[in-house]
Order: structure tokens, then C-alpha cells, then sequence
């Protein structure tokens, strides 16, 4: 397993070294708009200590983690009156991550619209 970069994009957002569009935090969690929205409402829960991926979590990270999902995904499905909800999370590269600290996506969805491609 890779180590922890703790100069990775989200470390430096926790630390408030680069800005991003914060939606909601608690002591453990901070949830933020992606800043390349795969549908509108696209946003990115971490947690606030350091993590690589679910791989590595304590049970701990991935509770409160999961506790925000949850949270934010009720709430973007009511704000963006959608008719569900896509949560996806990524683990190494080959699994498709990018930015090696964890997050889940939340992604709220319409009834026959498609997500945007990345990037
Ligand atoms: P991943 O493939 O699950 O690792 O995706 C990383 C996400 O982080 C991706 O959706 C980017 O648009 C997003 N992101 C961001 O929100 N802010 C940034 O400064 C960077 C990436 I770099």
C-alpha cells in the first residue's frame, strides 16, 4: 500500500492552503463542491484526518464518513429536487482515483440525464 501524500489536493484544502466551495463540516468531516462538476450538485465528502482510500481506513474515518454521505445526499436530492442520488468512491489508481486522500462523490440525479464525462 502507497503511503499517505500529505501534500495532496485535499490535504491542502483542509489546511486552507487553496480554496474550494466548503457546503458543510463537522469535527471529522468536510464536504465541498467538485471543482469539475459531473452533474450539477457534484460534491466530495473527506474526512479530516489523513486517509488514502477506503483500503486504508479505520473504522472510525469510514463511519463519520459515511454519516455526511448520507447526510449530503439527502440533502442535495431535496435541494436539486432529484429523483436519486449516485455515490461513487475510487481506490488507487487503478480503481480510478485520482486525488489520493479518500472521498466519496455525491452526485445528484434526474431521471434520463446522464453524468457528464470527467474533466
Ligand atoms: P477521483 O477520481 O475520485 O480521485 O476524483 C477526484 C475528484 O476531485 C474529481 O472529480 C475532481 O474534479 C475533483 N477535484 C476537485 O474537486 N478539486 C481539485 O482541486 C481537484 C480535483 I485537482
Amino acid at each position: 500500500m502507497a503511503d499517505y501524500d500529505p501534500d495532496n489536493i485535499f490535504a491542502k484544502i483542509l489546511r486552507e492552503e487553496i480554496p474550494c466551495m466548503r457546503v458543510y463540516e463537522d469535527d471529522e468531516t468536510l464536504a465541498f463542491m467538485d471543482i469539475m462538476p459531473r452533474v450539477d450538485g457534484h460534491l466530495l465528502v473527506i474526512p479530516k484526518t489523513p486517509c488514502r482510500n477506503v483500503l486504508d481506513a479505520t473504522p472510525e474515518q469510514l463511519t463519520a464518513v459515511i454519516k455526511t454521505v448520507q447526510k449530503m445526499a439527502r440533502a442535495v436530492k431535496s435541494a436539486f429536487d432529484a429523483d436519486g442520488v449516485t455515490i461513487q468512491q475510487f481506490n488507487e489508481a487503478a480503481g480510478g482515483q485520482e486525488v489520493f486522500h479518500l472521498h466519496f462523490h455525491v452526485l445528484p440525479r434526474h431521471e434520463g440525464v446522464s453524468m457528464r464525462p470527467p474533466g
